[in-house]
């Protein structure tokens, strides 16, 4: 009998599911925090139906309750281009480069996830992956030491490192083959409660900085996180306080607006969790640590450079104006100035368009019109000549195509760290950061800096990020040529 073959996104499903029962376990405060954003998303799609509608013609509304990220944070390169191909066995791809560096947080970062609209909506789970810059610790003898540590460890097994390889020769696997790559794979995330290093080093680790412990002082890179993806992150912010989960000061992202833009986020404190460290003479001895939190978000449209950069600009403008990181003590006095320094982008999706601010797809209306289309003059091939621009303008006023916001996937690197330094022991991490944390899109960072930064972090990888900015813009030119054809075949057959 042939065996029967499983394609990437059913693996990755299945992937995403596992770690999530595992987490629960590891983790219970994050079932109830699944639930609180479950509640919270029914909620808004009974009342809006709007929003509802939305989804449904994105697709977005069967993956809702599925959508997930977790994070987790590698020492070596050799660690990162491992977890390269182990990603690609479920068709996830490193998207985007985060520098956190001029943040104060010495890592970088991609996001493996999917990359076509109906591989994310059959299952968007997606992975930020970090690599320590060990590079930046000054200690010379403690990074030494950091190094032969790290070199030691094996975050994978010899069964999963087979099925990689097994998938890379084949381009597929068994389902048989599959279901062991999912059980061996988890290994790597899981936690582990005795530490490979003492309590004397851990402690020099997280004097230098707390990633460089929760890194070096483990023995893999446990998921530091799973985040479920809500509908209103201020309902689900106002329910954890009320159900006893305190979550951190400040939402991070844009303000709350009518059209939602890019990502908002917000997470619970680490917990301080029981750990037993080795004891050079043998046996161990029990101490803490602080990793693991929860996170929730809210995504909205992804906008284009030109959306991006004013996103930077007011965002900035706001940091700027505040004077001091944002905290407990300032949180109203940031929204308000937030809220103010956002008036300035536009917030309905017609303007959004408009104005070239942001990614939309563009989907043909099934309903019937009176309206003749003037069809003759699109060149489907060539959408962006000016002449097609101004018939997909009479198009959409005409009511024969819709717009439809494409979801941002991706991540921000000031929430990012505003996220880690919520979530490190404080006592090596807050003087890192001072209000202006975006230093990578103020310029304090030359580029040059930027660009090795970059090139460094592929050669670790193996492979060059994806550049999600492309993505979208193919997503979106990919749906502007559907539809016209589209609407092209329907006239051709006199439907319309
Ligand atoms: C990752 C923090 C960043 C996000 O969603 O931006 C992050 C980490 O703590 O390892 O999760
Ligand atoms: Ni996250």
């Amino acid at each position: 009998m042939n065996p029967t073959f499983i394609n990437s996104d059913d693996i990755r499903h299945n992937f995403s599911i596992a770690m999530s029962e595992m987490y629960q376990k590891e983790v219970p405060l994050y079932g109830d925090l699944i639930d609180l954003v479950s509640e919270v998303n029914t909620e808004v799609l009974n009342k809006q139906p709007e929003i509802r509608q939305q989804l449904e013609h994105t697709g977005e509304i069967d993956r809702l309750n599925m959508e997930r990220h977790g994070a987790i944070r590698l020492g070596t390169a050799a660690e990162l281009s491992m977890m390269r191909r182990l990603f690609a066995v479920m068709g996830m791809y490193p998207v985007g480069y985060y520098d956190l560096a001029p943040a104060g947080v010495p890592v970088h970062s991609t996001a493996f996830r999917a990359l076509e609209t109906p591989s994310l909506n059959n299952s968007p789970f997606r992975v930020f992956t970090s690599l320590l810059r060990l590079d930046l610790i000054d200690d010379e003898a403690l990074k030494q030491e950091a190094m032969t540590v790290l070199d030691k460890r094996k975050i994978f097994t010899d069964d999963v490192i087979s099925l990689i390889e097994r998938f890379e020769e084949q381009g597929r696997l068994t389902a048989e083959d599959a279901k062991q790559f999912v059980k061996e794979a988890l290994e790597t995330f899981r936690w582990h409660d005795k530490t490979p290093v003492s309590k004397g080093l851990y402690r020099q680790l997280l004097s230098q900085h707390g990633l460089v412990a929760d890194v070096v002082g483990f023995k893999g890179p446990h998921i530091n996180h799973l985040t479920p993806r809500t509908l209103d992150i201020d309902a689900v912010q106002a329910g954890m306080q009320a159900k006893g989960i305190p979550p951190k000061a400040i939402i991070e992202g844009p303000p709350r607006r009518n059209c939602p833009i890019l990502l908002r986020q917000t997470s619970f404190k680490a917990l301080e969790e029981a750990v037993d460290f080795k004891n050079p003479e043998g046996g161990y001895e029990t101490g803490h640590h602080t990793a693991r939190f929860g996170e929730i978000e809210q995504r909205g449209v992804a906008l284009t450079p030109k959306g991006r950069a004013l996103y930077d600009k007011l965002l900035n403008q706001a940091r700027r104006q505040l004077g001091m990181t944002p905290n407990a003590d300032n949180a109203s006095e940031y929204y308000q100035v937030l809220e103010s320094a956002f008036a300035a982008f536009p917030d309905d999706y017609q303007t959004l368009h408009d104005e070239g601010l942001a990614y939309f797809y563009y989907q043909a209306v099934d309903s019937h019109t009176d309206n003749e289309p003037t069809l003759d003059s699109i060149d489907v091939e060539n959408v962006n000549d000016p002449l097609s621009k101004q018939v997909v303008t009479d198009l959409l006023e005409q009511g024969m195509i819709r717009l439809e916001p494409i979801v941002y996937e991706d991540f921000l690197p000031v929430s990012a760290a505003g996220i880690f330094q919520s979530n490190l022991h404080n006592d090596s991490t807050n003087d890192s950061t001072n209000g202006n944390e975006n230093d990578e899109h103020s310029g304090k960072q030359s580029n040059d800096k930027g660009h090795a930064n970059k090139e460094a972090f592929e050669n670790a990888l193996g492979a060059q990020v994806y550049d999600e900015l492309e993505l979208y813009q193919t997503l979106q030119a990919q749906s502007l040529k559907a539809c016209l054809a589209n609407l092209n075949s329907k006239a051709l057959n006199g439907v319309i």
